[in-house]
């Protein structure tokens, strides 16, 4: 009798202790990632693939390595391990024999996301855009969570630059600062629109002016960083469509195809040229009337070629949530 009392006393146990273990494991998932058996993976950016793995050690390399990837797919057939950073959003489909680990990306891609989540004021803040890079950017509030990519005030910042240097970007984030083209590219992988809000000196009229585009999209670098941009909205006139389909040309590296020379270095910046420019904003900063020529801040349609504003924006924000 005492025996079979003990006997079901230890049974109760081991199912008790088996249900523990299965509800704290299952708890760890919930809180760190989610594991989904024979998915397979649709939106993906980053892959890496590591061959000759097992599914453990698949899985300790994901656990291992949380800052730059957040997705994991493991395919057992070919003991193939392939893992991810994605930003965007996730969805699945079938693909039988493989197993899939997802954790949410904790720091927010962009301005936007960040504004979403309740931050309000303008500042610098720290967003990850894509691949595991953490960088920091001036975001406007005000206006509902843009994520500054480029900003003139003063020249206090030099902008005739490197390829090298406007790849990773420069400046200053609380002042005169470019983002870079890698991290502008990893932004507008999302679809995003773009504003540039002008500013002139009181000489001329007018003094204040924006453009507007719906679309905004930049390729990577082994395209160049080919400029996308439609859907102009303005008051001062569209200055950008002009170099639509370009490359992105710095003053060591002459990727305009139209014009025998380098622009860059004929007009001292760096942008999308074609032949050459109907808008320069990387140009020196010249404070207003020049005498040479078209090498200043330019924005053609609005002040010519020899007018060099007081202060520019650029903004990108997705088109969606
Ligand atoms: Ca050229």
């Amino acid at each position: 009798m005492l025996f079979r009392m003990l006997n079901r006393m230890n049974g109760c146990r081991i199912i008790c202790y088996f249900l523990f273990h299965l509800f704290t494991n299952l708890l760890i998932y919930a809180q760190n990632e989610t594991i989904i058996y024979n998915h397979g993976l649709e939106t993906k950016s980053c892959l890496t693939s590591i061959s000759d793995m097992s599914y453990t050690e698949c899985l300790n390399h994901f656990r291992n390595n949380k800052t730059h990837i957040n997705v994991m797919v493991y395919r057992r057939r070919f003991r193939l391990c392939d893992t991810y950073f994605v930003t965007g959003t996730i969805s699945y489909k079938q693909e039988p024999g493989s197993m899939l680990a997802y954790r949410p990306v904790t720091e927010q891609k962009d301005c936007l996301a960040l504004f979403e989540q309740g931050f309000k004021e303008d500042g610098i803040y720290t967003i990850k855009p894509g691949c595991g890079l953490s960088i920091q950017t001036w975001c406007d509030m005000t206006n509902g969570g843009w994520t500054v990519i480029q900003c003139r005030l003063d020249g206090s910042e030099n902008f005739y630059r490197t390829w090298a240097d406007y790849v990773c970007g420069f400046g200053n984030r609380s002042g005169e600062y470019w983002l870079g083209l890698e991290n502008i590219y990893w932004l507008t992988t999302i679809d995003s629109s773009l504003r540039i809000e002008m500013e002139a000196f009181e000489d001329v009229s007018p003094t204040h002016a924006y453009a507007q585009y719906d679309t905004f999209r930049v390729d990577d670098e082994d395209s160049n960083f080919r400029l996308h941009v439609k859907g102009f909205s303005g008051n001062c006139g569209d200055s950008l469509s002009y170099h639509d389909g370009n490359m992105f040309t710095t003053k060591d590296r002459d990727n305009d195809e139209v014009w025998y020379g380098n622009c860059a270095q004929s007009h001292e910046g760096a942008w999308w040229y074609n032949a050459c420019h109907l808008s320069n904003l990387n140009g020196l900063y010249l404070s207003g009337k020049h005498a040479t020529y078209a090498d200043g801040i330019n924005w053609i349609t609005c002040w010519g070629y020899n007018y060099s504003i007081r202060s520019v924006v650029m903004k990108v924000k997705r088109n969606f949530p």
